[in-house]
Formats: structure tokens, C-alpha cells, sequence
């Protein structure tokens, strides 16, 4: 039977006791709106073929492949694999692979016109220690906002690439690294609760429409230093068996980026976007 339990006040449920491969859909409409109201679900203990993570992946949207084309299975361009190929071929430890998501806090998805919606993971292989994931709220963050920051970003457009100003694109292949810009309003409503988000990623975002440079950077970074508000933080540690779905419509998150290296930390990675009504 389905137990659901909340992590944090604000972020995080775990769901035991089911099977994603056999619910009907009372079970999943359960699963969904708990993960609206927590921002990010795991369900525990599961075992899965491919095609069974993308059948129960598609319930939440429509699943679409990640521009990083290097990092898809070689099988089924969904799925993307994460910690696979992390050794070079001279020995070296690949840093994009191995600390893949783990440079800042960041929303997946941002450069594109129309962001990922969810991005959830399947744990392969865990590793003895570290690798955690952790997440904060995108709404507390608003929430927290002084008023002064608030009134300085209501209406505004922040432009986002794969990136952002570093241009720490490595992942994508050569011909794919001179996107346009996606525009989006750094205080967005979600789609589904309506609530007001801070949308926004320092690793994305490369200025804010309609300020000058020095304007748009100092703004960046005040927003960098307000973006996670303490108490709204759920760290998760992985076991190997977990779906882990985060919203990234009102979530940020970060690889803790810290387990043993010459261990496996492997997950299968979907990309889900909205489809019409949710
Ligand atoms: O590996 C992780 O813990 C998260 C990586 C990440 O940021 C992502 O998959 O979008
Ligand atoms: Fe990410």
C-alpha cells in the first residue's frame, strides 16, 4: 500500500510500497499532486528495464531527448546516462561527467524557449559514500526575496544559454553550442499551482534584458546569493532502486559532486516537458 512521507516542510516526499510498472491511475494521480505540493518525489525500491522507466516517466509529460548527444544510451536517445564514461581515454577523470550538475545550483532546461518541466533519475549503481543530491525552493526563494529585489526583477527578462557566462558547454557537441538565447521572466508562475518562483540560474543565465552589463551582474549576483533559502533544502541520499522526480518549474538543485571517483554513480536521466494541461 502507498505511505507517503514528507522530508522537509517545504521540499521532498518519499513514496514506498508501490510498483511504478503497476498503478492504477488513483495511485498515480496521488503520486502527482504530492509531488506538486513538495516540489520533488522519490519512490523507493523499484527495479526497471528501460522501457519501463520511460513508460512510467511518460506520465508525467512528454519525455524529450537532451541535447547533450554524447551523454544519451546508445540505444535509446531518451535516456540520458549519467557517471558512465567518466575515465578518458589517457586515464584522467572526466570533471563534465564526474561533476555533472554539480557546479552551482541550477533549473534544468533554462535555455530552451520551452524549459524541461521535470527531470527524474533511476539509481543504477550508488556509490559507498557521498553523491547526494540536494534541492531548495524556487517559491521560498521568491517568498524571501527583499522588496526591494523583488520590485527589481518584477517583469523582467532574464536570457538564458547552455553554459550561461562561462560557456562551459563541453557536453554539447561543436555544432550545437550557438543557440540563441531563451528569454524568461525571472519571477515566472507555475504552470500548474500558480504560485510565483524566483526563475533563475547563475550558470544560465547570461544577462537580464534591458540593463546595462554592470547593472545586469550586480543583479545576477544578488540573486545568486538569495536563491536558496535556508530551511527550504532537502538533500537526498541515494538508494540504489530510487526514482527521483524534481520540478523544475519551482525546484533548484545541485550534485553534491564527492563520492569516491574510482566508484560507479550511475543513473538513467529523463527530460520531461509540459504537454497540453500539465
Ligand atoms: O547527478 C545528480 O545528482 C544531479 C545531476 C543533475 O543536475 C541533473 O541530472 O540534472
Ligand atoms: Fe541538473
Amino acid at each position: 500500500m502507498l505511505e507517503i512521507q514528507r522530508m522537509t516542510p517545504r521540499v521532498g516526499a518519499i513514496a514506498t510500497g508501490i510498483d511504478v510498472r503497476a498503478m492504477d491511475d488513483q495511485t498515480f494521480d496521488t503520486l502527482y499532486q504530492t509531488w506538486l505540493d513538495c516540489n520533488v518525489l522519490v519512490v523507493r525500491g523499484q527495479e526497471l528495464q528501460m522501457d519501463e522507466f520511460l513508460a512510467y516517466s511518460r506520465r508525467f509529460g512528454l519525455v524529450d531527448p537532451h541535447p547533450s548527444i554524447s551523454t544519451r544510451h546508445p540505444d535509446c536517445p531518451e535516456i540520458t546516462l549519467l557517471g558512465v564514461n567518466k575515465f578518458n581515454t589517457d586515464g584522467k577523470l572526466n570533471m563534465s561527467i564526474y561533476r555533472r550538475g554539480g557546479h552551482s545550483w541550477h533549473t534544468d532546461g533554462a535555455y530552451d524557449q520551452v524549459p524541461f518541466k521535470a527531470t527524474q533519475l533511476y539509481a543504477v549503481a550508488i556509490p559507498s559514500r557521498g553523491g547526494d543530491t540536494l534541492f531548495a525552493s524556487m517559491y521560498a526563494a521568491y517568498d524571501a526575496l527583499p522588496t526591494a529585489l523583488k520590485s527589481s526583477i518584477e517583469g523582467r527578462l532574464g536570457a538564458f544559454v547552455y553554459g550561461g557566462r562561462d560557456r562551459d558547454n563541453s557536453l554539447l557537441n561543436p555544432e550545437d553550442r550557438d543557440k540563441a538565447p531563451a528569454l524568461h521572466p525571472l519571477v515566472r508562475a507555475h504552470s500548474e499551482t500558480g504560485r510565483k518562483a524566483l526563475y533563475f540560474d547563475p550558470g544560465k543565465i547570461l544577462r537580464i534584458e534591458g540593463m546595462k552589463p554592470e547593472e545586469s551582474d550586480e543583479l545576477i549576483d544578488q540573486l545568486t546569493e538569495h536563491m536558496i533559502e535556508a530551511g527550504s533544502e532537502y538533500r537526498h541520499q541515494w538508494q540504489k532502486g530510487d526514482i527521483v522526480i524534481w520540478d523544475n518549474r519551482c525546484s533548484y538543485h545541485k550534485a553534491a559532486a564527492d563520492y569516491p571517483p574510482d566508484e560507479d554513480r550511475i543513473h538513467w536521466r529523463v527530460s520531461i516537458k509540459e504537454l497540453q494541461g500539465r
